[in-house]
């Protein structure tokens, strides 16, 4: 049984009071991982969504930032590269932490876990968090055109993305021999280049030498990234309104951040990344330019523009959205980012189209339910193959499989969405013991 196999992975990376994305491979708490964990483990025990979320707002910078890694101090330095000592920065609550950030989607996840679990203490503890992970977006990110930056390809999520080509290319490498240790878990072909590790440590270093404070040699506005601060935004409307707070200033920026992102990034049926020095438009075929779907207030005609190129352009009938568009040059269908499917991106596509196109939204529900029925809960998939690469019992591909399920149930296997349901709601009693899970 799928829910029952992917509890077991949840509980198996639980450290307690947030979740690993996976044991060997990144052994902390990852900022935009927590987000997508805590919308799956809403789904059988909203104690630990909630747990997921306060614990990462634990870390929050003074300034509002909300670090990309949160080490767990018992992890010795060596496990994951760049560790504590490469970052060199504790956040005021003492824990050891990346100093660059992730796709804000974490005031959707807490309002989706508030939606599994009406608690308007938890949101009222959460919500002045996540104004300020916001703010500092605004504050610290924002170009003349009004979108927010990223200043390292770490912080798009999507690291290697064939997207970051050209500006990562402008970054001058550091030294050769980068003391990597992802290659101990996982196969090469499957990972990004040493060079590109080069130039991700040539860059995280300059930052960090700014004091956290001044780009370097890449800064870019990524749709991905955008689109998750204006949905986070119409999130915290529906979260202030929750709180008894106004919701219009949360409706109207998000309103202005979709209107940029249409005017600035928008082109041929995709968004795309601007440069922020040379303000050229990045063109490629990513699909964090799909991504935008989640946007409430995206106009009708680029939703209908942007549901053809996934059809067209991402052969999204396959059940299986490819991280970059197949029957390009720099497609690859195993490597990272560069081809292969993944859940998150998937569910975030399968979430924007839940309502304006349920028939395409259940293609892709009942895509990623195949491929983890098939491969397991792997980190990626082959688009066409479904084939399962990068690590296994992958903390996000196993939540956001129950939170699919969840609402469309199984197609096609004998379990319905009752009995689902059923089966979430027994593990929820039990969520303390997760050896009773596991039995
Ligand atoms: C660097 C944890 C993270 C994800 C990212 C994914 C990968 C890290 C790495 O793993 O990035 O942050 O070491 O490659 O690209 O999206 O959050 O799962």
């Amino acid at each position: 049984m799928i829910a029952r196999e992917a509890v077991r992975v949840l509980v198996a990376n639980w450290d307690g009071s947030y979740t690993v994305p996976s044991r060997r491979l990144y052994p902390h708490q990852w900022s935009w991982d927590s987000a997508f964990i805590a919308i799956g483990n809403a789904r059988w025990s909203p104690r630990r969504a909630r747990s997921e979320l306060l614990s990462l707002f634990g870390a929050q910078w003074r300034d509002g930032r909300v670090p990309h890694i949160v080490f767990n101090p018992s992890v010795p330095d060596s496990a994951y590269f760049p560790g504590p000592e490469f970052w060199d920065v504790r956040a005021p609550s003492g824990s050891a932490t990346s100093g660059i950030v992730q796709p804000p989607v974490h005031a959707i996840a807490a309002w989706q876990v508030h939606l599994a679990e009406p608690d308007t203490t938890f949101l009222r503890r959460l919500y002045p968090r996540l104004v300020a992970q916001q703010h500092f977006l605004r504050t610290a990110r924002r170009s003349a055109d009004g979108l927010m930056a990223i200043v390292h390809p770490w912080e798009s999520g999507m690291d290697n993305s064939p997207a970051w080509d050209i500006p990562l290319a402008a970054v001058a490498p550091g030294p050769a021999g980068v003391a990597r240790r992802d290659l101990t878990h996982v196969s090469p072909d499957e990972r990004p280049t040493d060079r590109d590790y080069e130039r991700y440590a040539a860059l995280a270093r300059a930052y960090r030498d700014t004091g956290y404070r001044r780009a370097g040699a890449f800064a870019v506005e990524d749709p991905l990234f955008n689109a998750a601060y204006g949905a986070s935004e119409s999130a915290l409307a529906k979260i202030a309104a929750a709180c008894g707070l106004d919701p219009a200033p949360h409706h109207a920026e998000a309103a202005r951040v979709t209107a940029a992102m249409v005017e600035h990034l928008y082109d041929d049926g995709l968004f795309h990344s601007r440069d922020i020095d040379s303000g050229i438009l990045l063109r490629s075929h990513s699909a964090a330019g799909l991504v935008p779907l989640i946007l409430p207030d995206l106009p009708r005609e680029i939703v209908n523009a942007l549901t053809g190129t996934a059809l067209d352009r991402f052969e999204i009938k396959r059940g299986l959205l490819p991280s970059f568009a197949p029957g390009t040059p720099e497609f690859d269908p195993v490597r990272y980012w560069r081809g292969p499917s993944w859940i998150n991106l998937t569910w975030l596509v399968w979430h924007g189209l839940r309502h304006r196109r349920p028939d395409l939204a259940e293609l892709l529900a009942e895509g990623m339910i195949r491929a983890v029925s098939t491969a397991g809960f792997r980190e990626y998939f082959d688009p066409f193959t479904a084939e399962g690469h990068g690590c296994g019992d992958f903390s996000w591909s196993a939540a956001l499989v129950l939170d699919i399920l969840a609402q469309h149930g199984l197609d096609g296997v004998p379990t319905s969405l009752s009995q689902v349901g059923e089966e979430l709601g027994s593990l929820a009693e039990s969520d303390d013991v997760g050896h009773h899970v596991l039995a």
